[in-house]
């Protein structure tokens, strides 16, 4: 081979290294960053006790992204009051968190009846539509669509479902749901750690339809079913 030939060899051979190392850069570390982080620690002091509401609902689809037959979370942003298709969310360290999750997807019986025991919140209850509930049988009855579980604190919460059959064959179509769609409103609190730290929550219910046992596709993306509490110091 010449030496011009080498040398443009080389140098061909180097930049399409280079354009390699770049799009891993591009597409894993920077353009992948997840969804956003709905920040509910303005005006709060860590640690002093105060409380915070947060705001979600759960629908049986995710018609604002690229993934429509998705069952999903999403997020009221304190901030605009607008729905974000997030499951991402930053909670003042020592404050008590005020949950309130609408309801708007229907029944899924549980594969554990475990996850119908209502755990690690304040009084071990959540209210549904008012009333308060230590535990949901979702085998006696359409009851539970999701839950809300954050292992490494304890806390699971089975997410009320509308339990009628007028109301399930009438579920909302379109994502984020409005208050019109049939509905249950799931209220808790939880009290969060004093230190710092990231905490992975899920639902425990295989709603990923389509995919293998039903925990694929929405059950392991972040935004849907799964999502960070990251507790803020
Ligand atoms: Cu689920």
């Amino acid at each position: 081979m010449s030496l011009p030939l080498r040398v443009a060899t080389l140098i061909v051979a180097f930049f399409a290294v280079a354009a390699v190392v770049a799009f891993v850069v591009v597409q894993y570390f920077l353009a992948s960053s997840g969804p956003p982080v709905e920040n509910y620690t303005a005006n709060v002091t860590p640690n002093t006790g105060a409380s915070v509401s947060v705001v979600m609902q759960e629908a049986a689809q995710t018609t604002v992204g690229t993934d429509p037959d998705w069952v999903t979370y999403f997020m009221l942003s304190p901030q605009t009051h607008q729905w974000v298709h997030t499951t991402n969310f930053e909670v003042p360290a020592g404050s008590r968190i005020n949950f309130t999750i609408f309801g708007y997807d229907g029944c899924t019986p549980l594969r554990n009846q475990l996850w119908g025991k209502v755990t690690g919140t304040i009084g071990n209850i959540m209210f549904v539509d008012g009333k308060p509930v230590s535990q949901l049988n979702s085998y006696a009855q359409c009851s539970v669509a999701h839950t809300f579980a954050i292992p490494n604190l304890g806390i699971n919460v089975p997410v009320a479902s509308p339990m009628t059959y007028q109301a399930n064959e009438h579920l909302c179509s379109t994502s984020p749901c409005t208050p019109n769609n049939p509905h249950t409103v799931v209220r808790f609190s939880i009290v969060t750690p004093s230190a710092p730290g990231v905490f992975f929550w899920q639902c425990k219910i295989p709603c990923g339809l389509g995919y293998l046992d039903g925990n694929g596709g929405p059950m392991q993306t972040i935004g849907f079913m799964t999502g960070n509490m990251t507790v803020v110091g």
